[in-house]
């Protein structure tokens, strides 16, 4: 396992607090991208936040503290072999890894695939889990284009394993409306229902008390997030997304989250600062997990 030094790391956070033996918070980059079908580009995503992230300001303005003294270290991104089953399988060690070291695992993808490790490592770590997926799509295919683990099916495969609550959805298919109908452990809420804290709120207290937080970045309104692969109208805004993300925060113990999708290719600069900003902010909220 290596670490990024000052220089490299997410935000250009100074030693000691990017070290890794100081760190609550552990940023993985996993640049993994087998199964995109529309704009190519997710595997640039890691390196492209980190970048940006050296332009995010340390002091937070709406927390007003500095989340970096948490300690927040970056590992090297992952180098992944070729087929997706072991890819997912590297993956799943780093997080069981990073878990056994009490520090919460930060993905940054990615492929939404990466997120199946990840909540692999922390059901098998915390046996109670559930899923919070933020999404544009609701990836609950059973298999797309003959793959069974796929970024279209991420939700699906994930549900098999913890119960899961889907928000900012605005994309199915008829296949995945009627498994909605039918299963019970998975509940979404389309992006126009989200407007109003009365329609989400409860619907986090069904869940397990410990979470996975997933964040596929195409949540965002395209007008807000351009840079991604398959964008979809009438999404999130910032301020509605940082509200429901506060809120989550607040309700549950966010174990382990990822954000994934930044495309960068087919966006402008400012939606890699954008992701980088939304990282940090959301490590402003996180827990540091006891040491
Ligand atoms: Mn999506």
């Amino acid at each position: 396992m290596k670490i990024l030094p000052p220089d490299l790391c997410f935000g250009q956070i100074p030693s000691p607090y990017s070290d890794y033996d100081h760190a609550g918070i552990v940023v993985i980059p996993v640049p993994y991208e087998a199964t995109t079908t529309y704009m190519q580009g997710t595997g640039q995503g890691p390196q492209a936040i980190l970048n940006a992230s050296s332009q995010v300001e340390l002091y937070d303005e709406e927390l007003k503290l500095e989340p970096y003294r948490k300690g927040i270290a970056t590992l090297d991104a992952l180098r992944l072999p070729s087929t997706p089953k072991d890819a997912l399988l590297a993956i799943e060690e780093t997080i069981r890894e990073t878990l056994n070291n009490k520090k919460l695992p930060f993905m940054l993808g990615g492929e939404h695939t990466v997120t199946l490790a990840g909540i692999r490592a922390c059901k098998s770590y915390f046996g109670s889990l559930g899923i919070i997926h933020l999404d544009a799509h609701a990836d609950l295919r059973d298999s797309y284009l003959g793959e069974y683990v796929s970024h279209a099916t991420v939700l699906r495969r994930s549900s098999e394993i913890c119960p899961a609550l889907g928000l900012g959805i605005r994309s199915m298919s008829v296949e995945e409306a009627e498994f909605l109908g039918s299963a019970g452990h998975v509940v979404i809420m389309a992006a126009a229902e989200m407007l109003t804290e009365a329609n989400w709120l409860p619907k986090l207290s069904a869940l397990p008390d410990t979470i996975y937080l997933t964040i596929d970045i195409d949540v965002l309104d395209p007008s807000e997030m351009p840079a991604v692969g398959t964008p979809e109208p009438g999404g999130l805004h910032w301020h509605d997304l940082l509200t429901i993300l506060k809120a989550i925060a607040k309700t549950k113990r966010i174990a382990a989250a990822d954000i994934v999708e930044l495309c960068p290719p087919a966006g402008p600069a400012y939606a890699s600062f954008t992701a980088a900003k939304l990282a940090y902010r959301l490590m402003g909220y996180l827990p540091t997990p006891e040491q």
